[in-house]
């Protein structure tokens, strides 16, 4: 067993304070549609931090797995292309277990900045990477990527940028939504920047389901927190086990969608607010947009960037993009 290395220091901090209130909103908005819905990011309170962590160490997500062998295959020639000295932007960062791969891969790189909505994560996983990459300057910006975040403001070191936005995080977006982020992304490339995203491809339906429906139940756990932190933070008074999970392939609009599904007819309150539910009705938790190589070209290319190379895995299961500003 390795001994982890000591927590190091960060460069700098920055709290964007995603607001919090956006919470309260998004549930009593999305619980008062037709069809329920509670947008994705809230999943990511501590504990759904952690959980999707141990997501990525199940058998049946292979998304994680799939996307660090397509890394580990391409290290030389993505240390190329960023050249020496590379500032690495990482929005989505969770745990950083990829970064790693890429940073040693990198030469010199100046530096390296994590964003992420999921504040104590985030500084953790910073502060993880600090102790590791001796000398690498670390700072990390709690902020939601939705939203405008002026990368100027922020005491970036100068160098060639290297957006690095891996997991296929950019499927969790309808359409309009993942051509915004990568105009915003897009945003934050001067000429001769880079950003190298990963997007999971379309696959059978039996494997997508699996993925999203793990056999250990991890998933399942991951969609249910989500009404254990409304319950916390927003007062609620939900039945937890009156739920399960579902994760259905929607062959249509090419997305794995994720349900909190009702078991049986259930009433409940959120911030004082009361809601009804029919035996069998959902709430829609989340989108995984999958992608085929030429849609995937053609939505980078609605927000004004251009596919200069990609690599995929042997089974074509998911595929990593450099993209420049077209
Ligand atoms: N990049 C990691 C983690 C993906 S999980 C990987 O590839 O495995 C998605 C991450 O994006 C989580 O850490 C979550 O907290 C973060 N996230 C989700 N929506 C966000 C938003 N709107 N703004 C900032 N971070 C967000
Ligand atoms: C973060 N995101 C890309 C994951 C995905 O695959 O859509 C979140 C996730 N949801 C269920 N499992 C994993």
């Amino acid at each position: 067993m390795t001994t982890p290395s000591p927590a190091g220091t960060l460069s700098f901090f920055k709290d964007l304070h995603p607001p919090r209130s956006r919470f309260r909103e998004d549930v009593l908005d999305g619980l008062s549609k037709p069809q329920k819905s509670i947008p994705p990011k809230h999943f990511y309170d501590a504990r759904g931090s952690a959980l999707f962590d141990d997501i990525t160490d199940t058998e049946d997500y292979y998304v994680t797995r799939t996307e660090l062998g397509i890394l580990d295959a391409i290290a030389d020639e993505i240390a190329e292309k960023a050249g020496s000295g590379a500032v690495v932007i990482e929005p989505g960062s969770g745990s950083s277990v990829k970064i790693d791969k890429l940073l040693s891969a990198l030469d010199h790189p100046a530096a390296y900045i994590g964003l992420d909505i999921s504040k104590d994560h985030l500084i953790t996983a910073c502060e993880d990477l600090a102790g590791r990459f001796d000398g690498l300057e670390v700072g990390a910006v709690c902020a939601d990527f939705t939203q405008p975040v002026a990368l100027d403001d922020l005491p970036i070191p100068d160098g060639k940028r290297l957006i690095f936005f891996p997991g296929s995080t950019i499927g969790n977006f309808e359409p309009g939504g993942a051509k915004a982020l990568l105009e915003t992304l897009r945003g934050w490339l001067r000429p001769g920047d880079a950003l190298l995203i990963g997007a999971d491809r379309v696959k059978s339906a039996e494997i997508l389901e699996n993925a999203y429906d793990d056999t250990h139940g991890v998933t399942a756990a991951f969609n249910l927190n989500l009404l254990t932190r409304i319950n916390r933070e927003l007062d609620g008074t939900i039945d937890v086990g009156a739920f399960e999970h579902q994760a259905v392939w929607n062959a249509d609009l090419s997305r794995v969608e994720m349900h909190l599904a009702a078991r049986r007819d259930i009433e409940f309150t959120v911030s004082g607010q009361v809601f009804r539910m029919k035996e069998g009705e959902t709430i829609h938790t989340e989108n995984s947009h999958k992608f085929t190589i030429p849609r995937f070209t053609a939505l980078a290319a609605s927000a004004g960037l251009a596919v200069k190379q990609d690599w995929s895995d042997a089974r074509g299961y998911f595929t990593l993009y450099w993209l420049e500003r077209a």
